[in-house]
């Protein structure tokens, strides 16, 4: 096989976001533009390229068998020696990075958009991951970055054709050089893992039921993203739940025109299938497997944040963290703050880090994280160096299993020990981007004036008196780099927050989420509704920022 080089011409804007290049298909159907940044991805590589081993895969939305055919090209040409892909291109994320661990590769490819719409009308996206699994850290998609604004050209070797429908090895010679390309069932490491971490026999006892014990009846939502092929072969073949229980469960190229985005909003069938009590758990997952929705019997919602937070207060019953110990908890700086206190009170390290799980890396790396959780659906652990949708469901079924109870008797015992930190998070989606820099210019204008710290702000008969504002900035405490501007931060005396922040996975346009968090350990206040404890804070928040005003928008788009 020979190898060609492709003169190209620059385009611009293909600095990757939250988590990778993220982009409405079209605009990476252009000529050259995939090609462009998977030269940029390799060349970024250096010296760790020739004779590379990478993992390849995606979430099985429309144009990801293209771009794995690229990639296996621009590969081969480029001196890597053998390229791991999932059977027709699909790999979940945590997949990949499972991959990427036990193969000890210098890294992989991620073909996704996440939550993101999926079809030729929609969005597409590639993610580089390193060699410890986890998404590149800031300084590698910046050289990346930089690399794509002065391409001038790409290596590929055209001649390749790999049938990625069949598990099969093929041994290449490209360029004199031995090229391998490796495809594989996409599911086996994955549940061998799992298999690894969680108490498979106690968890079938309890979906299957037992003489002292109902089965536990769940019903799992994959959005027709990529979990279906993970989730029949975990929960169907493994632990025995049956089909009806398992909907959405074949990935298709345009998640069947859903939002494969598992919120309240997005996973309203769900929800409402849930609701009518027949079952005692509802989940759902996102477009490429790490996002996560939990909900109880009657669709009793479990907020991300509080997710993680029960699940740090029972983590040592997981046979995984029996063997490993605790070793820290973290959380993104817009989640609400539950798990500090789980912390606390068990005398854990706790860390803060922006949005983007690239920032956890880190820590675990470090062996000063076990888990850590994010408001946006995103939990997970050390046993990989992404989140995790399906591990957090085993997680929380392990624990269930254990405590014999209820979604909602094991939140309320949580919420009588610890107290509740109540949380929202409201999203202007698809705002123009001049609005929404409005927005947050008007807020950035106002918490920077002096005068702002001690301020008095009222809605209704609450009053918050502000106790610090900044636009927030983070010192990684391993290797001391430095993120700032990751969110505008309204910090009052009582514990409560407001933050400002711009989504960073959007295609087009921009996307305003505010975050509204305030903290009560009255136990009467447990049962009220999040939205109604949290009204004037809101309130507060739409006037700070002008928000009405500046986009239009009388409500937002999603309210979590
Ligand atoms: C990505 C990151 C998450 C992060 C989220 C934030 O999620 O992996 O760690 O919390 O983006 O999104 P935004 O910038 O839109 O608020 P995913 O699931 O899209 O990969």
């Amino acid at each position: 096989m020979s190898v060609v080089e492709i003169q190209t011409k620059v385009y611009e804007g293909q600095k990757p976001g939250t988590s990778g290049l993220r982009k409405a298909v079209k605009v990476f159907q252009q000529e050259h533009y995939t090609e462009n940044f998977v030269q940029a991805i390799l060349t970024a590589l250096g010296d760790q390229l020739t004779g590379s081993t990478l993992i390849v895969g995606g979430d099985g939305r429309y144009y990801v068998k293209e771009a794995v055919e690229k990639i296996i090209r621009i590969a081969a040409a480029n001196g890597v020696g053998k390229l791991i892909v999932g059977q027709n291109g699909i790999l979940s994320t945590p997949a990949v990075s499972t991959l990427i661990r036990k193969y000890k590769t210098q890294g992989g490819i991620v073909l996704t958009a996440s939550h993101n719409p999926g079809g030729p009308n929609a969005d597409f996206g590639i993610k580089f991951n390193c060699d410890n699994g986890g998404p590149a850290p800031d300084n590698v998609t910046n050289q990346i970055y930089e690399l794509t604004k002065s391409i001038k050209s790409y290596k590929t070797a055209p001649n390749i054709n790999i049938d990625i429908t069949k598990i099969q090895t093929h041994n290449l010679v490209v360029d004199g050089k031995s090229f391998v390309v490796d495809i594989i069932d996409s599911v086996d490491d994955y549940v061998a893992l799992m298999k690894e971490i969680f108490d498979f026999p106690s968890i079938k006892t309890l979906l299957q039921g037992s003489s002292s014990r109902p089965k536990f009846q769940i019903l799992i939502d994959s959005l027709h993203g990529v979990t279906g092929i993970y989730v029949k072969r975990i929960f169907g073949l493994e632990l025995g739940v049956d089909d009806a229980s398992m909907v959405h469960v074949e990935p298709l190229e345009d998640f069947g025109g859903l939002h494969p985005d598992p919120n309240l909003t997005y996973a309203a069938d769900l929800v409402n299938t849930v609701r009518n009590g027949t079952h005692d758990m509802g989940m759902a997952f996102d477009g490429d497997g790490d996002r996560n929705m939990i909900i109880g019997k009657k669709a009793f919602f479990v907020t991300p944040t509080d997710s993680v937070a029960v699940l740090a207060a029972h983590l040592d019953i997981i046979p995984y963290f029996q063997k490993t110990g605790i070793k820290g908890y973290a959380r993104s700086m817009p989640t609400g703050a539950a798990i500090d206190r789980v912390a606390a009170k068990k005398k854990v390290e706790c860390f803060e880090v922006p949005t983007g799980w690239k920032y956890f890396g880190n820590l675990m790396d470090a062996g000063r994280l076990s888990l850590c959780g994010e408001e946006s659906f995103g939990t997970g652990s050390d046993h990989i160096r992404e989140k995790d949708g399906i591990w957090a469901a085993l997680a929380w079924l392990n624990i269930i299993a254990k405590l014999n109870k209820s979604i909602e008797e094991i939140l309320k015992d949580h919420w009588i020990t610890y107290g509740r930190n109540f949380f929202t998070r409201y999203d202007y989606e698809n705002c123009a981007i001049e609005d929404a820099s409005r927005v947050m210019a008007e807020v950035e204008t106002k918490i920077q004036d002096p005068s702002f710290k001690g301020t008095k702000l009222s809605s209704g008969n609450k009053v918050y008196v502000v106790g610090e504002a900044d636009n927030y900035s983070y010192k990684d405490p391993i290797d001391g780099s430095v993120a700032t501007k990751q969110g505008l931060r309204v910090l009052f005396e009582d514990g409560s927050r407001i933050i400002y922040r711009l989504s960073g996975t959007g295609s087009s346009g921009a996307t305003i989420r505010l975050y509204v968090e305030s903290y009560e350990s009255d136990p009467t206040t447990f049962d009220k509704d999040a939205q109604e404890i949290l009204k004037p804070l809101v309130g507060i928040a739409l006037d700070l920022g002008k928000i009405k005003e500046f986009t239009g928008r009388n409500a937002p788009t999603v309210i979590t």
